[in-house]
């Protein structure tokens, strides 16, 4: 099976008709590879269904900083543990961006994921503006420090540059490889660390070549069945 990982984030798309067409040619597509497919949190269920007998991993985006509780409308780490989930995306550019969640917030989900046994996923990444004005590392290494007393092997870490989430912008192998070495000589070397921004089956292949690459973690490109399994094949 491949090393590298390959995950799939369906962020606020999906349908059950949808859901049941990408997954169901997925998991006819017998993938040998390590893989996980992020969906919302109404098609988990239906996702675990679609994947059983695969090799292919269910996650969610998101969860909650509580356990239990008077929290409407959030759902706990325990819930996604109970449905057969298996990891969860964190502290995406989008969830800090639009929905104004900090970086601690973010540190205290992550125990709560791992906590549960999900393998948590946790975004880092800095903006244009801080990248023009030579900021990214310190920006990536700020968000990384939450991450310091966690188990290493029971996580990773999506290197997502904000200016390259869905924008179609892939960021340079010069500019990926030193960020990923970053992340693992500030963390730990065995900590994977995932690329994310605009990855499609015509670039995953010289993505996942990069040094100090461990996977990629795909948006739009997820939401096809053909798109998602050439992706996955690219893995090494
Ligand atoms: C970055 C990525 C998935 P896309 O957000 O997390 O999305 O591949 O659409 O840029």
């Amino acid at each position: 099976m491949a090393k590298q990982l390959v995950v799939g984030n369906w962020k606020l798309h999906g349908s059950i008709g949808q859901i049941k067409s990408v997954l169901g040619e997925i998991a006819q597509a017998k993938l040998q590879s390590n893989v996980g497919v992020c969906v919302p949190f109404p098609y988990l269920m239906l996702a675990k269904q679609l994947l059983h007998n695969t090799h292919v991993q269910c996650g969610a985006q998101d969860l909650s900083q509580y356990h239990i509780g008077a929290y409407t409308g959030e759902v706990s780490s325990g819930m996604l543990a109970d449905i057969g989930c298996e990891m969860v995306i964190i502290g995406h550019s989008e969830r800090r961006r639009l929905f104004g969640e900090t970086t601690e917030q973010a540190g205290v989900k992550m125990r709560a994921a791992l906590d549960a046994g999900l393998f948590g996923i946790y975004c880092v990444g800095e903006s244009a503006e801080q990248r023009r004005e030579g900021r990214a590392e310190e920006v990536v290494a700020a968000q990384l420090q939450v991450l310091q007393q966690l188990p290493i092997g029971l996580f990773a870490v999506a290197y997502e540059p904000s200016w390259a989430v869905g924008s179609g912008m892939v960021a340079s192998s010069e500019q990926i490889s030193p960020m990923h070495a970053l992340i693992k000589s500030q963390l730990d070397e065995r900590v994977k660390v995932l690329y994310g921004g605009s990855v499609k089956s015509n670039n995953a292949e010289s993505i996942l070549a990069v040094q100090h690459v461990d996977g990629v973690l795909v948006g739009g490109a997820a939401l096809s069945a053909f798109e998602f399994v050439e992706i996955c094949k690219a893995a090494r």
